[in-house]
């Protein structure tokens, strides 16, 4: 019997430096994180502080950044890690992916030598917690129509508005809010304990669960001058952050596939019906065979993508491909792992409906998957169709 990705070989394809990255978070993973996560699902919480110090550790925050206690490594190493960690839960790649590549990223990208001296090495040892506030509840895919403000007062900027959907934003010591100002969008990194600054829980969610969601209403939030991200200039500033955390998503969900086939294969081969194994069944196999040629080539595509940002060549355009083939595909697998487990599928004992309902989110967020074929349509067309 071969595991999905053995069979064609994608090991091969990694340098013993990405092997070693890749086992350590894996091992790290089945010690500290799978033997809780479906607790934290059913409860509908994450212990981001206490993960926050422990990925710190193990150098998981900010980790393809250079400088200020960051790991430094390639752009490869940060998906492989996002593989593994999405393979325990969507919620858990999530919060390593807010607070390294949204939080830590605006900030080491747009930010002064004296914002990145305060907060990067504290957040990158997890002792602090990021946010990214671009949503709005009346803006989504379309963040050009945000309404939050930043208005000049002396020497001081006043923010007001709301941000929606924002993850860790509950336990957050510092949010990269985004906010139009009289000269165009603009970023601003906001102490949460600033007065006028309010997070709320958002509750009743069916999807990553195992995550800290918040709405932030900011009402009246008066920052220094120096609050301001320098380079953080226009929609396209966040949306280069974005580039960053979507990247992560392309390995990412892919984790979430893999785990959700494993799983699959397992059970249909101890799982009896008719008298034999439920892996027996021509039509099983089908659907085992076309869910590994799926999850084998978006590895395939994850890893070239990977070596393209390594060189410096990725182009948003490539990521939206990447972003939208893994997150369509890994829903797939795991709606049809969930199949071959029957009714046990939809337990929590097992972790294939668990993923199935993350992938919705992760399929929306960074991006719907609609916003990314419109990307790709551009691409291709040279037309935009987001405005119809
Ligand atoms: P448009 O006029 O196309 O672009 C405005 C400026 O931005 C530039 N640009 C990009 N730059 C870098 N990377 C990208 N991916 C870029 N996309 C566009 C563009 O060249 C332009 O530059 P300039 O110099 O000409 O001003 O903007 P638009 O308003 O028409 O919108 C385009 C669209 C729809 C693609 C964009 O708005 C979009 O991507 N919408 C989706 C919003 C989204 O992804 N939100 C995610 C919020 S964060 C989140 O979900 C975190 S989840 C938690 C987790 O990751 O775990
Ligand atoms: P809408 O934009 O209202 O879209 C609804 C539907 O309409 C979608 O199917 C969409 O594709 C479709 N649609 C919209 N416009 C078009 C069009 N032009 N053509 C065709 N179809 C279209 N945001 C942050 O800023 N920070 C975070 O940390 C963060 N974390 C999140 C965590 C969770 C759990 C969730 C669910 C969301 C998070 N988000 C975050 C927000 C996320 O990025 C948005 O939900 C996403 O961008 C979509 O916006 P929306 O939900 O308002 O949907």
């Amino acid at each position: 019997m071969t595991p999905p990705l053995q069979l064609l070989a994608v090991d091969t394809l990694l340098s013993d430096e990405e092997r070693d990255i890749r086992d350590t978070v894996r091992r790290f993973a089945d010690d500290h994180l799978r033997p809780a996560v479906s607790d934290w699902f059913e409860v509908g919480t994450l212990p981001v502080r206490e993960l926050a110090k422990e990925f710190g550790a193990l150098g998981l925050l900010g980790m393809h950044l250079q400088g200020y206690g960051c790991a430094g490594t390639s752009a490869v190493d940060y998906g492989l890690a996002c593989t593994e960690l999405e393979a325990v839960d969507g919620g858990v790649r999530s919060m390593v992916s807010v607070q390294g590549s949204l939080s830590m990223y605006s900030i080491h990208r747009f930010g002064s030598d004296e914002q990145r001296a305060e907060w990067l090495p504290r957040l990158a040892a997890g002792e602090l917690v990021g946010c990214f506030g671009l949503t709005e509840p009346d803006a989504g895919s379309d963040p050009a129509s945000m309404r939050t403000t930043a208005r000049r007062d002396g020497p001081d900027w006043v923010l007001d508005g709301t941000k929606m959907w924002i993850t860790n934003g509950n336990v957050a010591d510092v949010a990269t809010v985004w906010a139009r100002t009289d000269e165009g969008i603009r970023g601003f990194l906001v102490p949460t304990g600033t007065p006028g600054f309010t997070a709320r829980p958002v509750g009743r969610k069916l999807s990553l669960r195992a995550s800290d969601t918040a709405e932030l209403v900011l009402d009246g939030v008066r920052l220094p001058g120096t609050a301001r991200l320098p380079g953080g200039n226009g929609l396209g500033a966040a949306l280069k952050c974005l580039n960053e955390a979507r990247f992560g998503i392309v390995f990412g969900a892919l984790g979430a596939a893999r785990e959700c086939l494993e799983t699959a294969l397992e059970y249909a081969g101890t799982r009896t019906q008719f008298g034999r194994p439920l892996a027996g069944f021509q039509l099983t196999q089908r659907k085992l065979a076309d869910m590994t040629l799926e999850l084998g080539k978006g590895m395939l595509l994850a890893l070239h993508l990977g070596r393209l940002k390594d060189a410096g060549t990725l182009t948003p355009e490539q990521v939206s491909v990447g972003k939208l083939n893994s997150t369509r595909e890994a829903l797939a697998i795991a709606r049809e792992c969930r199949t071959i487990l029957g009714g046990s599928g939809i337990t929590l004992d097992y972790p294939v409906l668990r993923h199935a309902l993350n992938l919705e989110t992760v399929l929306t967020y960074e991006g719907t998957a609609e916003m990314h074929t419109l990307v790709v349509g551009q691409a291709l067309t040279g037309l935009a169709a987001f405005r119809g």
